[in-house]
């Protein structure tokens, strides 16, 4: 054996050790395999409005479990939706951009034939206008490329008709949190 042959032979055993250090790492975090079963959005007024809340995503049997506690609501009806981008910085929290849509669906109510994964419906506040929401959603997913994970949560001013393409028409978003 040669000098050469040894430092050949070490740097691809250094090689193989890095690679089965390193792969289980990668696999984790970068591949998606590390379970998600919970997920949560804080939601925080867009300028001009008080409303607050969280929502909770939560892996139950046949499907994802939503639960929401909002306040500051004008009473009545409040279309809400996940929106596509988990960026709510602009001041209307246009930067959320449109209804989480990875169908290529219209838009309906959560219980609609055909509806965008986002569609979740409406948001009902009391007199002192709280609002409690929970439903269980087949669509909603925690992992996978059509996670809703790293998305946002909009609450809008308005009604969601359900109808009205591709919105619902419910108007401006008050409120926007990011899902973690
Ligand atoms: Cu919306
Ligand atoms: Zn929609």
């Amino acid at each position: 054996m040669n000098l050469k042959f040894l430092a050949g032979i070490s740097a691809i055993v250094v090689a193989l050790a890095l690679y089965a250090a390193i792969m289980p790492i990668v696999n984790r975090n970068m591949m998606g395999n590390d379970p998600v079963d919970k997920a949560v959005a804080v939601l925080k007024a867009t300028e001009g409005n008080k409303v607050e809340g969280t929502v909770t995503f939560t892996k139950v049997d046949g499907g994802v479990l939503i639960v929401a506690d909002v306040i500051n609501l004008k009473p009545g009806k409040h279309g809400f939706h996940v929106h596509e981008h988990g960026d709510c910085s602009a001041h209307d929290a246009s930067s959320a951009g449109g209804h989480f849509n990875p169908t290529n669906s219209k838009h309906g109510g959560p219980d609609s034939p055909e509806r965008h994964v986002g569609d979740l419906g409406n948001l009902v506040a009391d007199a002192n206008g709280k609002a409690h929401y929970e439903r269980v959603d087949k669509l909603i997913t925690l992992e996978g490329p059509d996670s809703v994970v790293g998305r946002s949560v909009v609450v809008h001013v308005g009604e969601d008709d359900f109808t009205t393409q591709p919105t619902g028409n419910s108007g401006a978003r008050i409120a926007c949190g990011a899902i973690e």
